[in-house]
């Protein structure tokens, strides 16, 4: 047939996964159909052995806390791999290490071996598109300057990501848990399809940073499209304007200048402005006195937005909070 030599079947985008807020039992929950990831919050969650199930070391500031559950709409499979565990259907891949520092090294060796385990391991799959990191490590702002933890871990980071992230950095969170020191989670969602990178115009993007931030800048894109464009995956997202931190010491200042960012990276998406019930947002807050007044703001400005408020140490010492999400199309 004429003009149709070589056809090209193009693979339909893949519809995205679903994000949300859930009460109730992690058994039920795991065993709804399509569920391929659940998070507890804090030391208080039950431990499972189901390799979907990751207990995040961030303690919430909800009570109850709710579990957050990631469901696709496809069979799923399971297992382990090393320290690593994961989970697959669908074309979606979540993967998820936990390391104890003191068997590696310190924070750079740590953050290294984390992502030289999970890039090698996500090479092995078909869903080789690593779209969203999150990243939660003890004791973030202890030591000074470059001595800084967390600046240990983006050295580790940007060594452990070799050449994986040549075509660009992942959307990510990083953030500071109160719980073991030594612990290091990191997790990640990923897809046979890429998705499209966002960066925040009112913002220098990250890798940019000028020098004193660290040494290593960090490696991460400011939100990334889902392959159907049907979901913005924002990472955390704080008061930093150009590549400064704004309001020092000004809660509310910095709660408007971190939804001023997104505003503008949803516009920067081509995305219609404001969240809505069914873009669920997490809200790290450095101090737990600070929560009531952090929730009475976004219930304020983001009315029916579902917020999980965690308890966690923003990588820069003078910011007080930051927020990262989902937002539907
Ligand atoms: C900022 O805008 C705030 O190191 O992966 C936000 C999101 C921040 C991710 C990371 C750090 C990271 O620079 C800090």
């Amino acid at each position: 047939m004429q003009g149709c030599e070589n056809p090209q079947i193009e693979p339909l985008p893949r519809r995205a996964l679903q994000v949300g807020y859930r009460a109730g039992a992690a058994d039920a929950l795991l065993g709804e159909p399509g569920t391929l990831a659940l998070f507890g919050f804090g030391a208080g969650t039950a431990a499972s052995t189901d390799p979907r199930c990751l207990q995040v070391a961030l303690e919430t500031l909800d009570a109850p806390a709710p579990l957050e559950l990631w469901q696709v709409d496809a069979p799923v499979s399971c297992g382990r791999d090393g320290a690593l565990r994961w989970s697959a259907g669908g074309g979606w891949l979540f993967a998820a290490i936990e390391l104890d520092e003191r068997e590696h090294g310190g924070p750079a060796a740590t953050a290294r071996l984390a992502y030289e385990q999970l890039h090698r391991f996500v090479g092995t799959r078909e869903a080789q598109h690593v779209l969203r990191v999150w990243n939660y490590l003890g004791a973030i702002n202890h030591g000074e300057g470059d001595a800084e933890r967390y600046k240990h871990f983006c050295d580790g980071r940007a060594a452990g990501m070799g050449d994986f992230f040549a075509e660009g950095f992942p959307a990510a969170t990083a953030i500071g848990h109160h719980g073991d020191e030594h612990r290091l989670q990191v997790y990640l969602l990923a897809s046979d399809q890429p998705g499209l990178r966002v960066e925040n115009p009112r913002q220098v993007s990250a890798w940019r940073y000028p020098r004193q931030y660290g040494r290593t800048p960090p490696s991460f894109a400011r939100a990334m499209l889902l392959p159907a464009q049907d979901v913005l995956a924002i990472s955390g997202t704080a008061a930093v304007v150009g590549h400064a931190s704004a309001h020092q010491d000004d809660l509310d200042a910095q709660l408007e200048e971190t939804l001023l960012n997104l505003d503008a990276l949803l516009a920067s998406a081509g995305m219609a402005a404001g969240f809505d019930p069914r873009s669920p947002l997490k809200v790290y807050v450095r101090h737990a006195a600070n929560a009531a007044r952090v929730r009475d703001f976004l219930q304020h400005r983001l009315p029916g937005v579902p917020l999980l408020l965690l308890h966690g140490d923003i990588c820069r010492r003078e910011l007080l909070v930051e927020i990262d999400g989902w937002r539907y199309a």
